[in-house]
Parts: C-alpha cells; sequence; structure tokens
C-alpha cells in the first residue's frame, strides 16, 4: 500500500511534497525542434542535459516511476528534439538532445545544436539543468563545452553521474573528482550527485532536489530576495 502522508501542501523543500509531485501524473506536453515550436515559457523547467547515450531518457523515467514516458534507445543519439513533460501540472521535466554523438551528419549536429544552445540561454523560465555524464566515463571535451556555456548564460547546473550500477565501489571517488572539476565553474552547484536509473540509487535524493527548487523564490513571479 502507498503511504499517505504525502501531500501537495508540504513544504517544497521536503521529501514529502517531493514524493507527491513524482507520484502525480506525468504528460507529454510537447517535442520541439526549433525554436518556435517550444511550449510557452510559464511553467518551471529543469532539463536533463548531456551526451548521447548517458541516460537522460531512462533518468526521467527512473525519476517519474515510469517505464516508457521518456524514449529510451539502445541507439544513440535517439532523441532528437527536446521532449517537454509536464508534472503535475506545476514543474516541465525536459529531455534534451544528446550531444557529442560522432556518427551523426554534420548538418545535424550543427542544428540541435544551435537548437540546444538557444534553449539554454535564452529561457526564461529554466531554474536548473541537469548535466548528466557517465560514471565510467567522466567529464568528456563535449561537455566541458556545454558546461562553459552554461557558465556564460548564468544558468545554474548540477552534474549527475548516471549508470553507477557499472561503476562498483568507485562511486564516492568519481564524486569527488567531478566535484572537484566543478568547483572551478562559476554556475556549477558543487555538489555532484550519483544515480542509477536502473538499480534506483540516488533518484529519491534527485526527486528531493529538484522538488527543492520550487522552495526557492526566483523565478516565481515575486521579488526574490526579502525574508518575510
Ligand atoms: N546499467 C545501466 N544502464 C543504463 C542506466 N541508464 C540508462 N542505461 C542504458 O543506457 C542506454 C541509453 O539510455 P537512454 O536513457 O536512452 O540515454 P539518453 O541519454 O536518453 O540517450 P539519447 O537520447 O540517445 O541521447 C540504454 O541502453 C539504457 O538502458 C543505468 O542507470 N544503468
Ligand atoms: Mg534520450
Amino acid at each position: 500500500m502507498t503511504p499517505e502522508p504525502r501531500s501537495p501542501d508540504a513544504p517544497a523543500g521536503t521529501r514529502d511534497y517531493a514524493e507527491w509531485l513524482f507520484a502525480q501524473e506525468c504528460r507529454f506536453v510537447a517535442a520541439a525542434a526549433s525554436i518556435p515550436a517550444l511550449p510557452p515559457a510559464d511553467l518551471d523547467e529543469v532539463a536533463f542535459a548531456g551526451r548521447s547515450n548517458v541516460g537522460k531518457s531512462s533518468l526521467i523515467n527512473a525519476l517519474t516511476r515510469r517505464r516508457a514516458l521518456a524514449r529510451v534507445s539502445g541507439t544513440p543519439g535517439r532523441t532528437q528534439e527536446i521532449v517537454f513533460f509536464e508534472l503535475a501540472g506545476r514543474l516541465r521535466l525536459v529531455d534534451l538532445p544528446g550531444y557529442g554523438y560522432a556518427a551523426a551528419p554534420k548538418a545535424k549536429i550543427a542544428s540541435w545544436n544551435d537548437l540546444i544552445d538557444a534553449y539554454l540561454s535564452g529561457r526564461p523560465n529554466l531554474r536548473r539543468v541537469y548535466l548528466l555524464v557517465d560514471s565510467r566515463h567522466g567529464l568528456k571535451p563535449a561537455d566541458r563545452l556545454v558546461m562553459a556555456a552554461l557558465d556564460r548564460s548564468a544558468v545554474v547546473y548540477q552534474i549527475v553521474l548516471t549508470k553507477c550500477d557499472k561503476l562498483g565501489s568507485d562511486v564516492a571517488q568519481a564524486q569527488a573528482e567531478i566535484g572537484g572539476d566543478a568547483a572551478a565553474h562559476p554556475a556549477a552547484h558543487p555538489e555532484v550527485l550519483a544515480t542509477s536509473a536502473t538499480k534506483g540509487h540516488g533518484i529519491e535524493a534527485l526527486r528531493a532536489a529538484i522538488a527543492f527548487l520550487g522552495a526557492e523564490p526566483e523565478g516565481r513571479g515575486e521579488a526574490a530576495g526579502g525574508a518575510g
């Protein structure tokens, strides 16, 4: 039986709220292949970015306890559009096309990059980017380019290690190493999260982190800054 205390009225920073939020209906809103096709910027968004095949779609499915909400693929570069899901009518989860897929046609890579760049640098309701990094591979040149671009556009981002079930016992070490890298980036959150979409590791913590964004006043249509 599902425990009951979860509540939409629990404060946004609490686990109760996070568990309630991610147990709600999550529906597909739009798949955009161009900037004009983006849905209106009228709801907070958190986006999942990362190299092709890093596990973005799998992580969204794990967070929302769906098997196939976001399409998971054995073929790298499968998600070619920006895909929007709306959770409880309160928050959008955004599945970005993977980058760094070398076998894609050049023209296609250029248009993906333009679309992602435009989205990441010009989306006023984008609250945070989760930058997914394969725990076995660490930061690649393409990741560093994206980090630099996010620093420039002052979009706060947090690194999330994926596929930690395949890493064995070195997870803490990988977190520490990449955390050291992140510390040099002004827009990067200092804490590196470790997850496994298949084993569920770190998923609850990520839900809590995402739900917590709703507790912060910035971007909520009210002036940030004054307490009370
Ligand atoms: N072992 C393991 N495999 C995973 C995990 N997450 C994803 N995978 C596998 O990695 C592959 C790619 O996963 P996706 O979720 O499609 O990755 P993606 O980043 O959305 O890929 P693109 O949309 O193509 O950029 C699939 O075969 C998944 O089953 C994980 O936590 N552990
Ligand atoms: Mg995908």
